[in-house]
């Protein structure tokens, strides 16, 4: 039988949520980037060695990248795009010669993902991460002020995203901005409101066709080096999935991904399947996605997200969001069981509880609330692989 390698993120040797802690959640490999290095430049065999004796001296395995950055000049093709592009095969070569082949990236411009409260009270006083459109609006509108938010939106919105804007406190302001543009972990980047409006301009022209060919252009350059050396890159797909401030989205749906493997068939143009992204759509079928492309899915974020009416969002209990996490789990383990191999999974964004709540950690990458999806992914596993 087939069953999932289990993972977790670590961010490196800073992160709050140690190497002794996550060989306590009894994961096998670990979910690394060496997020030292700038965006652009080759990762060199002597860093790369560093880390992976690092999770092996706690008996763990660097196997997952998450993420090697693409630049933005890769994402908008000018500049020094093609040494940029040159320096991210000599990396992928660099990971396959310390035995990683298995590269996650994603495609989205300016920003990775985003959410408008990092600290969002649930029922049960733990914490969540959250999208709020009124707030996400109210910043885009009143705090960034570009230029071109107001005819994107509709007259209600907009009226909606002013009393939102109008009740928040300078506090607030100061947070929301914060959470926005100061960068996410694992974003690689962070911005002033200037330097942040500079980077959105630098998009002006790119439609979502322009930015697909130039991702499209990208992958033909880098797989044909990760089919020589065995690896896949897997592109994580947009968050949230759909594009945002008047920026180009191209990986929030099925169709999507259907279009980048036309373009690009080499066996290692591959998968990240997000379930907390992906979810966020109630046109994206998880579980569907899994088996139409399970062949090309070599790593699964597993997390749930519950949506409403407004266009808001928050990551819930892994068992309790709009995600159909038991079926997304059958799928994956059909597809394992057909493929002979075992998809990496890691537990995705978990609420901050328990201890957690007087700890310090990245947004999302809580020690408990993680171990509570990871436990409950295994139980699932678990019954599946028993005949349930
Ligand atoms: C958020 C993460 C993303 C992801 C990148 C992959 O928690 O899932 O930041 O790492 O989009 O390139």
């Amino acid at each position: 039988m087939i069953l999932m390698r289990q993972s977790w993120r670590w961010y490196g040797p800073g992160d709050p949520v140690t190497l002794d802690n996550i060989r306590q959640a009894g994961v096998t490999d670990i979910v690394s980037a060496l997020h030292h290095i700038p965006n652009g430049e080759v990762w060199t065999v002597e860093e790369i060695q560093k880390r992976r004796e690092e999770c092996a001296s706690k008996g763990l395995v660097w196997s997952v990248v998450e993420s090697v950055p693409v630049h933005e000049h890769i994402k908008t093709r000018e500049g020094e795009y093609l040494r940029y592009i040159e320096n991210y095969k000599q990396t992928i070569r660099n990971l396959a010669a310390c035995d990683i082949h298995c590269i996650t990236y994603n495609f989205m411009p300016v920003l990775d993902w985003t959410r408008t409260d990092l600290a969002y009270e649930m029922p049960d006083g733990s914490r969540a991460l959250r999208f709020e459109r009124d707030a996400f609006l109210a910043f885009d509108l009143f705090i960034l002020k570009r230029p071109e938010a107001e005819a994107e939106y509709s007259p209600v919105e907009i009226a909606r995203a002013r009393a939102r804007f109008e009740k928040m406190s300078p506090d607030e302001i100061a947070l929301i901005t914060r959470n926005m543009i100061a960068g996410l972990p694992g974003s690689e980047e962070s911005f002033t409101l200037e330097q942040f409006q500079a980077a959105l301009d630098r998009y002006k022209g790119i439609g979502s066709d322009d930015l697909r060919a130039n991702l499209i252009f990208f992958l033909q350059q880098v797989c044909p080096v990760c089919d020589e050396v065995g690896s896949r890159m897997v592109i994580h797909p947009d968050d949230p999935p759909y594009p945002i401030l008047g920026l180009p989205r191209i990986m929030s749906t099925a169709e999507d991904f259907r279009k980048l493997i036309a373009s690009v068939p080499n066996p290692s143009n591959g998968l990240n399947l997000c379930t907390g992204s992906l979810g966020v759509r109630a046109d994206n079928d998880c579980p569907a996605m899994m088996r139409e492309f399970g062949d090309r899915i070599d790593f699964v974020h597993l997390r749930s997200t519950k949506r409403d009416a407004d266009g808001n969002f928050y990551e819930a209990n892994l068992l309790e969001g709009d995600v159909p996490v038991y079926d997304m789990m059958k799928a994956m383990f059909e597809v394992e069981q057909k493929r002979g191999f075992r998809i990496f999974l890691r537990p995705d964004h978990g609420h901050q509880m328990c201890d957690d709540l007087s700890r310090r950690s990245n947004p999302g990458y809580s020690c408990y609330g993680r171990l509570r999806s990871l436990a409950e992914l295994r139980g699932i596993e678990y019954a599946i692989a028993c005949g349930g």
